[in-house]
């Protein structure tokens, strides 16, 4: 690997560019991603934890060992794509990415203290991770990332973009926020841990529009990797649906009175909604990648 040779800087030549897509996303970070999992009060979900049946309490485990299990993995994973971008020297984008990194350290401390201060649960929850759990959170995710440290390509770019971004971050966490509530917000539980989930969605709503960018434009960059990116969200769709499927067929009944369909149907609707947003940038200039994103993130309210 070549040691890039810096030339200048790009604060004092060109200047930020505060209107860029990237900037834009920092300031929203600055202004809603603040908030302190330290800071919310538990103490009626704690009451309501214990109310819930056995089979209630385990699909509530299941979810929550998913989650906390994959805030680590995206904390512990996205390092090489910030490398990545820093030795671009985008700095509009690294700034960003800062606060990415921060928002997974919360999310991981949010869910952490779930289980200590809500469910006192302290023993190893590795048994709700299953195969296709498995191959999304042990195999292709860190495979997709780790690639980033011998590989900087567009290529190995894109590839970890779609795989961290679209079907981690924009298939399974957007589905389990949607479990979350359905079964705490619509039965009027566990306020404490709906806030908390309110706030990791808006934070991972900036998260995905940053991979939306990025995917979007390294194939505007580079055409040939539209085929990259769609073979790359086909290969994991598959185990992405996987996941939802293999924790509902634990239960007979399903607790909650939660449906599979209802799940898997989700999760295929948040695939078709992040593949037909990236396919906008297909044949698309710069200029164009840029003012999608743009609107998109306007029309997206915090
Ligand atoms: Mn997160
Ligand atoms: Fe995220």
């Amino acid at each position: 690997m070549t040691i890039p040779v810096r030339e200048h800087f790009a604060t004092t030549t060109r200047g930020l560019n505060r209107q860029s897509v990237p900037m834009k996303l920092f300031e929203k970070a600055k202004k809603y991603g603040i908030w302190n999992p330290s800071d919310i009060d538990f103490s009626k979900d704690k009451a309501d934890w214990q109310a819930l049946g056995k089979d209630e309490q385990d699909i509530l485990l299941r979810l929550t060992a998913q989650f906390q299990a994959g805030e680590e993995a995206v904390t512990l994973d996205l390092l090489p794509l910030i490398m990545t971008i820093a030795q671009e020297g985008r700095i509009e984008e690294e700034m960003f990415l800062t606060t990415f990194l921060w928002e997974e350290a919360k999310h991981t401390d949010f869910f952490n203290r779930f289980f200590v201060e809500v469910t006192g649960t302290t023993g190893d929850l590795s048994h709700y991770h299953l195969d296709n759990y498995k191959s999304v959170f042990h195999q292709a995710l860190p495979n997709a990332l780790n690639r980033l440290r011998v590989d900087q390509s567009p290529e190995a770019q894109v590839i970890a973009s779609v795989t961290y971004n679209m079907i981690v971050e924009g298939v399974l966490a957007e589905t389990g926020y949607h479990a979350y509530y359905t079964v705490l917000r619509d039965n009027n539980l566990m306020p404490g841990t709906t806030h908390g989930i309110d706030k990791l969605k808006q934070d991972e709503s900036r998260h995905i529009a940053y991979g939306i960018y990025l995917i979007s434009r390294l194939v505007a960059e580079n055409p040939d990797l539209w085929d990259v990116a769609e073979e790359t969200m086909n290969t994991l769709l598959m185990p992405a649906v996987g996941v939802v499927t293999e924790s509902f067929d634990c239960y007979d009944p399903i607790p909650f009175g939660l449906s599979v369909d209802d799940f898997t149907n989700y999760a295929m609707m948040q695939f078709q909604k992040r593949f037909a947003r990236i396919e906008q940038s297909r044949g698309a200039s710069l200029d164009i990648v840029d003012q999608l994103t743009h609107d998109a993130i306007d029309a997206d309210d915090a």
